[in-house]
């Protein structure tokens, strides 16, 4: 079977599964919000990352249906953690270009919310500076339109792209996320980058998160300069929906 056959039989006998990995807040301690990560459970050759399908899937097109079926799995079972009584937390979805550039999205969106009465609040969309730094309008209003319907949106892998100051203040950004290779403490530069990050973000009214958080000095250096949430092996690696109820409070 190629790769592609392989993707379609997996999604439609149920191979795809979502691990989900802990955000920290630093002020309250408290795990404030999950990211949704996709695992292919693969029947003979177990885990398999999506950085070995997504590509694939991308060109394809079949990163439309895959993609679909993670926004509505991540918004079911973030309700189904509130009708347990948990409290609420955000669960944090990364989208494709070509997920971000459907022309959709926003009425699909709004369709899975519907479907799954998960309220907007606790939806946040990752996307990468790619994705949003252009001057088109259709982003600007697709940002628009997932602010208006109460969506989050955030910007991963935070300071590898090339991002626009103006688009920065231009957009309805709720959060960056500084990517993880900023943390890397044998470079003495990423200390400042790190800082500056933090410090622009709070400047815009945005918010901020560290990923890739392994280290008890790098949680420490994070808490000192004020990073709103924290993210990485230091608290937790992914893991299935049936192992996080232990991170939540009620
Ligand atoms: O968790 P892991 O290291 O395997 O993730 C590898 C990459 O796959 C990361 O860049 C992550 O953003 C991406 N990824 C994880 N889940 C999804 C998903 O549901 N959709 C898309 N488009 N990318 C994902
Ligand atoms: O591109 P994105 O930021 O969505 O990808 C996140 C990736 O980082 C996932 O594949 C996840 O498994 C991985 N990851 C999460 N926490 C850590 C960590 O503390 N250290 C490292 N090296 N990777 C991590
Ligand atoms: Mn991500
Ligand atoms: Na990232």
């Amino acid at each position: 079977l190629t790769l592609e056959t392989e993707l379609r039989k997996a999604l439609r006998e149920g191979q795809f599964e979502l691990h989900y990995q802990p955000q920290k807040s630093f002020s309250t301690g408290k795990v404030v919000g999950l990211e949704a990560l996709l695992r292919w459970n693969h029947p003979q050759k177990g885990y398999i990352s999506p950085s070995e399908f997504i590509p694939l899937a991308e060109k394809t097109g079949l990163i439309i249906e895959i993609g679909d079926w993670v926004l509505h799995e991540a918004c079911k079972q973030n309700k189904a953690w509130q009708n347990q009584g948990y409290d609420p937390i955000t669960v944090s979805v990364n989208l494709s270009a070509k997920q971000f550039h459907q022309r959709s999205l926003v009425d699909k969106v709004k369709d899975i919310l519907n479907d799954t009465g998960l309220s907007p609040y606790y939806l946040e969309l990752e996307i990468t500076e790619s994705m949003a730094m252009s001057n088109e309008n259709y982003i600007l209003k697709t940002l628009k339109d997932l602010r208006d319907l109460g969506v989050l949106v955030s910007i991963d892998d935070f300071g590898t792209g090339y991002s626009s100051f103006k688009y920065l203040s231009l957009f309805p950004i709720t959060k960056l996320k500084i990517d993880k290779m900023f943390l890397n403490n044998e470079q003495q530069e990423n200390k400042a980058i790190v800082k500056s990050i933090i410090h622009m973000s709070h400047s815009l009214n945005m918010k901020v998160i560290a990923e890739g958080v392994e280290t008890m000095e790098q949680f420490a250096f994070l808490s000192q300069e004020r990073c709103d949430e924290m993210q990485g092996f230091y608290f937790s690696k992914p893991l299935p929906a049936t192992q996080l109820t232990k991170f939540f409070t009620v």
